[in-house]
């Protein structure tokens, strides 16, 4: 008994330490408009090109992976550090960095040096799922910004798309994230592109011998090809959900039962018992639980490794350290 109220201050501690600092409307007396102009510059970006959604989406779990969500992603290379996460391979894709530019533009003019990026950035993505009909959820701030960026701990941290299942699922556990969160936030593929550079192999020299991925459905690999050459142009690309490329649903899940997930990591989600399972009642149900459980894992997400208090700083500027 005794021993089990211990643990369970133990637990409390943590948990409180986790999210210490963190709180809803942390700028309501500092700077009341602040989440207003967010929601609005946001908006304004991603209802003119609805593909801006995806690429914030995506943005905040590169920021989140490495070094938490301190806003260390956008951080510009320098003289003395050429090589921050933003020049990570797994980076060379991201888009919607004007976005977060404009907001913090906007901000320091409306209250100077108090909004951190790394806020903006975890509110600017929650909007931009709203803005497209996504799912929405409670972002608390009070996030404060880094001060390190390294490309190589973005090429170690992120997730590869070559990645199998038990690399994943090691990848999140080493994030804080669970399973279920791999499976619910991978259905983020629902949206936004892959790049065919990506799926090279995939289709056209899977084990070095001129051939295809046989987990990939041979009617979509064939379709695949036609829209990515093996020496593809680096822009060129497909939709990940090609059923429904722009709305967030779980087409995405469906598109994975028929082996048509376009990332191996995608195909991977069939490899383990308690993903397939997400998978397929997903496909069964059409997403009953999808929008609900993708917000609390999300939730969990824009937690991660959080500094606070007096950690870190606010930044002037998104894309450089304070001086
Ligand atoms: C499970 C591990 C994951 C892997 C291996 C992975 C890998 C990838 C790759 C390779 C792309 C294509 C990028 C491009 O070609 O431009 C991509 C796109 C994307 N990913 Fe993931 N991802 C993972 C998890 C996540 C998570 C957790 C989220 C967010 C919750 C996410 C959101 C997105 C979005 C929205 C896109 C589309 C980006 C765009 O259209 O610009 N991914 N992902
Ligand atoms: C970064 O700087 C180092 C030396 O400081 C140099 O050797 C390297 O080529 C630079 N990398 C890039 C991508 O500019
Ligand atoms: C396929 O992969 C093998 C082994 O990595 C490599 O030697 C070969 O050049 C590749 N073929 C093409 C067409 O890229
Ligand atoms: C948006 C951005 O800064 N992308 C960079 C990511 O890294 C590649 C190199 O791998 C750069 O060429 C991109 O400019």
């Amino acid at each position: 008994m005794k021993f089990f109220s211990l643990f369970l201050v133990f637990a409390m501690l943590f948990a409180m330490a986790n999210a210490q600092g963190l709180m809803l409307d942390y700028y309501k007396h500092s700077c009341p408009n602040a989440e207003k102009i967010v929601a609005r510059i946001t908006k304004q970006y991603v209802s003119h090109v609805p593909n801006f959604a995806p690429g914030l989406i995506r943005m905040i779990f590169h920021d989140c992976a490495v070094r938490g969500c301190d806003a260390s992603l956008l951080l510009n290379p320098t003289s003395s550090n050429n090589q921050t996460e933003r020049t990570a391979v797994p980076n060379s894709t991201l888009r919607g960095f004007q976005i977060i530019e404009a907001v913090k533009k906007a901000l320091e003019t409306e209250c100077p040096g108090v909004v951190s990026c790394a806020d903006i950035l975890a509110l600017a993505s929650r909007d931009a799922s709203t803005t497209i009909n996504g799912p929405s959820w409670e972002v608390p701030t009070g996030r404060r910004d880094g001060k390190v960026s390294l490309a190589s701990e973005a090429n170690a941290l992120i997730p590869s798309p070559f990645a199998d299942i038990t690399t994943l699922k090691q990848n999140f556990a080493a994030l804080g994230l669970n399973t279920k969160d791999l499976v619910v936030l991978s259905g983020a593929h629902t949206i936004g592109v892959g790049h065919c550079f990506i799926i090279t192999n995939r289709l056209y020299n899977f084990t070095g011998n001129g051939d295809t991925d046989p987990a990939l459905n041979p009617a979509y690999a064939a379709w695949l090809k036609t829209k990515c050459s093996p020496n593809p142009s680096p822009t060129s690309f497909v939709f990940m959900d090609r059923i429904t490329p722009t709305v967030f649903d779980e087409k995405y899940y469906t598109m994975v039962t028929q082996d048509r997930g376009l990332f191996e990591s995608d195909a991977a989600l069939l490899n383990d018992e308690q993903t397939r399972t997400y998978v397929e009642t997903q496909v069964k149900t059409m997403g009953a639980t999808f929008d609900k459980d993708f917000a609390e894992s999300m939730t969990k997400m824009i937690k991660i490794g959080v500094l606070t208090g007096s950690q870190g700083e606010i930044r002037k500027d998104c894309g450089v350290v304070n001086a």
